[in-house]
């Protein structure tokens, strides 16, 4: 077992039985010019989770960790968005055009994930049409069938999809820690409370810890 320094107290981890998941890093939510930045959203500070990303991601594919990545994103017919999301939005809605294309449609440029976290070939994308990566995907049964125990959960943004997808693991058994500076938000307090709920009374849903501490962790 190796061990994260993280909050409310240490992480224990075997980098055999655990998967990287990297959530929704889509050049629409991080890129400038993209729909987050087209609906007055400041997207530097969603950017800054990009470099730690790609540290984190560089080290748990040297350590032979399951990456996984998801979009969120939907169908070309919108059949898999429910109203309950469809009609959202303010004054731009899922399937409208956007900067980059049909905002969260499946194929689109703004939907691809950002060049800089990439996927490698062999590496699962798991396209999702919710805000928790495990409704309507196939996320548990990659993650049973490589017997996978403990997630590293990192990307955008913390207070919806990434913590959304935090509760769904806890909840079907999986331990799990977020690198603070791996996850963000167009708002910084939201993040700042999403981490604090998550790691709340013993860690009801998981840990919080720091790129540089599971990085650490990872190394031989
Ligand atoms: C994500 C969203 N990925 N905020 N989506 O958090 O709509």
């Amino acid at each position: 077992m190796r061990t994260i320094k993280a909050q409310p107290f240490d992480f224990q981890f075997d980098p055999a039985t655990t998967a990287l998941v990297v959530i929704d890093m889509q050049r629409d939510f991080v890129e400038r010019g993209g729909f987050g930045e087209a609906l007055g959203n400041d997207v530097s500070l969603v950017r800054r989770a990009i470099e730690p990303c790609t540290a984190l991601l560089k080290s748990a594919r040297e350590a032979g960790l399951l990456v996984i990545h998801t979009r969120e994103g939907h169908r070309d017919d919108l059949s898999d968005c429910l109203p309950a999301k469809r009609t959202r939005g303010g004054k731009t809605f899922i399937g409208e055009p956007g900067p980059m294309g049909r905002i969260l449609v499946r194929g689109q440029p703004g939907h691809d994930i950002i060049p800089e976290l990439a996927p490698q070939p062999g590496e699962p994308v798991i396209d999702k049409p919710g805000k928790g990566a495990f409704y309507a995907t196939d996320l548990h049964l990659i993650l049973q069938s490589h017997r996978i125990a403990s997630l590293i959960i990192c990307g955008v943004t913390t207070e919806v999809c990434v913590q959304s997808t935090a509760r769904e693991a806890n909840d079907r058994g999986y331990e799990l820690v977020i690198p603070e500076d791996c996850c963000a938000s167009y708002f910084p307090e939201f993040h700042q409370a999403a981490l604090a709920m998550i790691k709340a009374q013993g860690a009801i849903v998981g840990w919080v810890s720091h790129s540089a501490e599971v990085i650490a962790a990872l190394r031989p």
